[in-house]
């Protein structure tokens, strides 16, 4: 893809991935519309689009699946002229009428949200960093540690390199940096048999086998990546820090998960608000490997593309309390199987105590929930299995006002954007 769909790094702290593009900048505004099959019906569209001096950059095509006599065309355009756009969208519905949808970055009313339609438009998303990236805030425990500023930034510079398709870099960690490790390895694994769920305590003798998981080493992504491939077509990109909620989300569409590399301050091994590279690979990695985790995961991925602000906030939410800080129930027992809890050492032992308030996953009650995300959870939710929490997730996104479902094809890595009956 070309530079002008690069994102500016530093716009931070925008909740959803949007550019506020001005009519006069270059944008990229994709739309799908549906045309009577006829001859020469695309080529009037086409010249409209010439007569107004749009610049097309993209077509496909494909015969309608809801009317036999109709064909649907995917476009890009450049968003140059987006008043004569908007009087080309008119002049399609009214005078040919055809169905148009509008799929755009720009944030816009009637319009659906941009979102990544192959593998590779991932790339786009490397310097969306909403916080923390090389900066961080003033109250981290590395605000005032020039070396660890630097050694983030180092990360952060790997992250931003990164294309979809290269092996992920290899790193040296330091000792210091295998001794935090090495700590929270060490007390993690001893809660593990009585704290994790069955799949987490399954996964993890392969990953020490196969993936150099040990006290004394930090496993390397790129080996992760790999293995995680070959159990569910799960892979793992580097990325520098947070990203916004629909950006993150996308990426589980297509199976990619966006793992920092860098490890949590020294002087806070036991709970880091942020994820580090304890947190993705302790937490995140062993569910990835589960083939029905692997799928719910990927499901609230694809409920995301697309959706409006407000139901990404409603599906970051169902994540947070499921994918992140998830109980499920195991025959009598409580066992923890969000990664943010099997990544923290005080807040593993301390979910599965009396202290905190515990509620069944209800989604559209727990999509509301309000929660902290410096400090422990005040409230856990509990899934039946993963099962159930993905009956319960589809059910669920099927309330997401859409104009189009979408499908993900693994053998092209590409998202098919379908019509809703
Ligand atoms: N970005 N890199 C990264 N890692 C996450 O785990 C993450 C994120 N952005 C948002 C997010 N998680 C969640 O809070 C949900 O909003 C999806
Ligand atoms: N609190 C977790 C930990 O200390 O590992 C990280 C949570 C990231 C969302
Ligand atoms: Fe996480």
């Amino acid at each position: 893809m070309d530079s002008q769909h690069c994102r500016v790094n530093g716009d931070s702290f925008q909740e959803s991935s949007y550019i506020e593009d001005s009519p006069n900048k270059n944008g990229v505004i994709s739309l799908i519309f549906s045309l009577k099959e006829e001859v020469g019906a695309l080529a009037k569209v086409l010249r409209t689009f010439e007569e107004k001096g749009i610049n097309l950059t993209h077509i496909e095509s494909r015969p309608s699946r809801l009317n036999k006599d109709e064909y649907e065309f995917f476009i890009n355009l450049e968003g140059k002229n987006v008043p004569a756009l908007d009087k080309i969208i008119k002049s399609l519905r009214s005078d040919i009428g055809a169905t148009v949808h509008e799929l755009s970055r720009t944030k816009k009313k009637d319009t659906v949200p941009w979102f990544p339609r192959s593998i590779q438009e991932l790339d786009r998303f490397a310097n969306q960093i909403l916080s923390y990236g090389a900066e961080l805030d003033a109250d981290h425990p590395g605000f005032k540690d020039p070396v660890y500023r630097a050694r983030r930034k180092e990360f952060a510079d790997i992250a931003y390199n990164y294309r979809h398709g290269q092996p992920i870099p290899r790193v040296t960690y330091t000792e210091e940096e295998k001794k935090t490790w090495g700590t929270v390895f060490r007390e993690l694994k001893t809660l593990y048999p009585t704290h994790a769920c069955y799949e987490h305590n399954h996964v993890f003798p392969l990953l020490e086998k196969y993936c150099g998981y040990r006290e004394d080493n930090i496993p390397q992504l790129e080996d992760i990546s790999n293995f995680l491939q070959s159990c569910t077509g799960f892979r793992l990109r580097p990325v520098a820090g947070l990203l916004s909620s629909r950006d993150f989300l996308a990426g589980l569409a297509f199976r990619v998960f966006h793992s920092t590399q860098y490890i949590r301050h020294a002087s806070k091994p036991m709970y880091t608000p942020e994820p580090d590279i304890c947190h993705e690979l302790l937490g995140h990695v062993p569910l990835f490997a589960d083939p029905s985790f692997a799928q719910f995961s990927q499901e609230i991925g694809l409920a995301s593309l697309g959706a409006p602000d407000d139901f990404i906030e409603k599906l970051a939410t169902v994540y947070w309390f499921t994918v992140e800080f998830g109980l499920c129930k195991e025959g009598d027992a409580l066992k923890a199987y969000g990664a943010g809890l099997l990544s923290s050492f005080g807040e593993l032992q301390y979910c599965l105590s009396s202290k905190p308030e515990i509620q069944p996953l209800v989604l559209e009650k727990t999509s509301l929930q309000k929660y902290p995300v410096t400090e422990f959870q005040p409230v856990y939710y509990v899934a039946e299995s993963f099962k159930d929490a993905k009956d319960k997730l589809r059910k669920f996104a099927e309330t997401i006002p859409r104009p189009f479902s979408v499908r993900y094809n693994p053998y092209t890595q590409r998202i098919e954007v379908l019509d809703n009956a």
